[in-house]
């Protein structure tokens, strides 16, 4: 069935994971079209896992490989069209953005998986409790708000949108509505606010967050594509 689209990427998605969502994003703003296949996570499918054996999204597929760590197939559509320049500070400041990043995938994801998750956690080795770990997490929010009120800007990196945004705001985001109220109301992440609520603003948000029905090997072709 997919033979006539066999030059489309493929994209392995879950539409709530922020990874999979940052891959989107950048997919979105390079205007690469890709065949979307929702994933269930808890029934991923076999195409994906012959694939990947890391068996996590998003996996890219292209004609002669396959890209499944999000970083990597945000600079990799970045690089084929980038108008907006979103890679900028990757070019630019490439050690310290990469840190920025690996940081908040690593460190902050861990404390943020063990607050807004903690019930699957309670019974782990070193779970600290779920609001030791809330307040673990936000500590790492403080170079964020100290970048952001330092420049009074609504993006990370040279007061305009950029790859750091795209990588960093699916988790931030999932930081806030681990608790709207606590986040909303907490007055150490005032610029924050600001920053997240406008990227949640722009037209790109609604498109990567299309809802699309789990793909199973019957499906007909779904795709992403920023004109949808
Ligand atoms: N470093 C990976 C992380 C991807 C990741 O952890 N994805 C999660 C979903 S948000 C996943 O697929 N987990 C596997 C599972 O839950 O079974 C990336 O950036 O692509």
């Amino acid at each position: 069935m997919n033979n006539n689209y066999s030059n489309i990427p493929i994209l392995y998605s879950f539409r709530r994971c922020p990874f999979a969502m940052r891959a989107r994003a950048a997919l979105y703003f390079s205007n690469i079209k890709v065949i979307l296949r929702e994933v269930v996570l808890r029934n991923k499918p076999e195409e994906m896992l012959q694939v990947s054996k890391k068996a996590t999204v998003p996996v890219l597929v292209l004609k002669d490989c396959v890209i499944d760590e999000s970083l990597e197939i945000i600079i990799w559509a970045l690089k084929i069209s980038d108008k907006l320049n979103l890679l900028h500070p990757y070019y630019s400041e490439k050690e310290k953005v990469l840190k920025l990043i690996s940081l908040i995938d690593s460190q902050f994801k861990y404390h943020l998986d063990r607050y807004k998750y903690s019930v699957r956690y309670e019974s782990s080795k070193n779970f600290e409790g779920k609001l030791v770990h809330r307040n673990k997490a936000a500590n790492f929010l403080v170079e964020i708000e100290s970048i952001l009120k330092k420049n009074k800007t609504l993006y990370l990196y040279n007061n305009k949108l950029s790859i750091v945004d795209l990588c960093l705001f699916p988790l931030i985001r999932q930081f806030k509505i681990a608790d709207e109220k606590w986040f909303d109301s907490n007055s150490n992440f005032y610029f924050i606010h600001k920053w997240l609520a406008n990227i949640l603003e722009l037209d790109f948000f609604n498109i990567i967050m299309k809802k699309y029905k789990p793909w199973s090997a019957t499906s007909s072709p779904e795709f992403f594509a920023n004109n949808l």
